[in-house]
């Protein structure tokens, strides 16, 4: 019998749930362009109310929703300050600069999580000879560093001095419903000063497409304009809307499940021979691991896994990331820390065979 794959290389894999695909299938539709997909509309309406803005608007992607945000946030030449290892920055193609014509100003921070100390000395003001800043992004919670979490007067912090510097903040909170989760507030406390927040039903809360921008109403309008630029005028997007609203309503409490596992699996690999991973520092659903202590490099470590069963992608080649998620329970990490047991347990000869 084929065991089922235990798939960690990322929370975006998740496929919808069964109530996900009824309410698809039921969802009532229309152009989304005229504005006239209901579905949409209520999604929208639904993200600006839990978040208490103003207006939200239904995106295909968390890459087009950052993109939008910084477009319409910035003038071209302008930089924005963000953290060294920011999706934005690594992951969206080199996207502000091919499209909004804007500079990254990389800040390196520990576990990711910028101060305002750090990014005033990286403020630009107007100048004859420099390129001014435009905008600062925050990433909640932070991809590349663990999952990491910003504190509450932190980021509040930043977002209370980027505006006295008179300077615009947008969050990339592709994940942060794990970060209210993680440390248990709510996403309204999370995000109140931030001009902008990004965030994707596509990731932990399970939904099969979209991320959400929300705003101001005059912001959101931007952005709309944008979404269309960019070729994401999605037409009768209810049935995707319609997934969105169930991850919406449903998937949140339900984080808490995946930051468990995520520990779990944590403290056990931190036992194994060859792996490094601080398990104190795993506070939402991704952990990073440090592989090269095993002899092997963690290209060579997912391919040895993944032929049985369980995936896990290498990001550099000492390091490794997996990704707790809805499709994959107590059970799932259980055979993955089995097969990683087998694998870096193995003898050095059958190791480099
Ligand atoms: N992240 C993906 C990869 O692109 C790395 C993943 O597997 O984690 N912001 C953050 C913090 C993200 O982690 C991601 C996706 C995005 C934005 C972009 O979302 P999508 O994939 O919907 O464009």
């Amino acid at each position: 019998m084929t065991r089922p794959i235990v798939d960690l290389r990322s929370d975006t894999v998740t496929r919808p749930t069964p109530a996900m695909r009824r309410a698809m299938a039921e969802a009532e539709v229309g152009d989304d362009v005229y504005r006239e997909d209901p579905t949409v509309n209520r999604l929208e309406a639904r993200a600006a109310e839990i978040f208490e803005r103003e207006a939200a608007l239904f995106v295909p992607s968390g890459t087009m929703g950052n993109q939008a945000a910084i477009k319409v946030h910035t003038d071209p030449g302008q930089e924005v300050i963000c953290e060294q290892r920011a999706h934005i920055f690594n992951h969206e193609m080199g996207m502000m600069a091919a499209f909004a014509g804007v500079l990254p100003r990389t800040v390196l921070a520990e576990d990711g999580i910028l101060t305002w100390d750090l990014i005033a000395s990286q403020v630009r003001a107007r100048s004859d000879h420099r390129s001014r800043t435009g905008l600062v992004e925050l990433e909640n919670t932070s991809n590349l560093a663990g999952g990491s979490v910003y504190p509450l007067q932190v980021s509040d912090e930043i977002c209370d001095r980027a505006h006295e510097a008179g300077l615009p903040v947008h969050l990339d909170g592709a994940r942060i419903f794990n970060a209210g989760v993680a440390l248990d507030r709510s996403v309204v406390d999370l995000t109140r000063k931030f001009d902008s927040v990004m965030f994707c039903l596509s990731k932990g809360l399970g939904a099969p497409v979209g991320s959400m921008l929300a705003g101001s109403k005059a912001f959101i309008e931007e952005a709309r304009l944008v979404r269309k630029m960019l070729g994401g005028g999605m037409r009768q997007a209810g049935v995707l809307a319609a997934a969105g609203l169930v991850a919406l309503e449903e998937s949140p409490k339900r984080l808490r499940v995946d930051h468990e596992n995520a520990r779990f699996l944590a403290e056990r690999l931190a036992e194994m021979p060859g792996i490094k991973i601080e398990p104190g520092k795993v506070v939402t659903n991704i952990l990073f691991l440090e592989v090269s202590g095993t002899g092997l490099t963690s290209f060579e470590l997912s391919k040895r896994l993944a032929s049985q069963g369980v995936l896990a992608n290498g990001v550099t080649a000492a390091n490794m990331r997996m990704v707790t998620h809805y499709d994959v329970d107590r059970a799932g990490c259980e055979r993955a820390l089995q097969v990683m047991r087998g694998v870096v347990g193995a003898p050095q000869k059958a190791v480099f065979a």
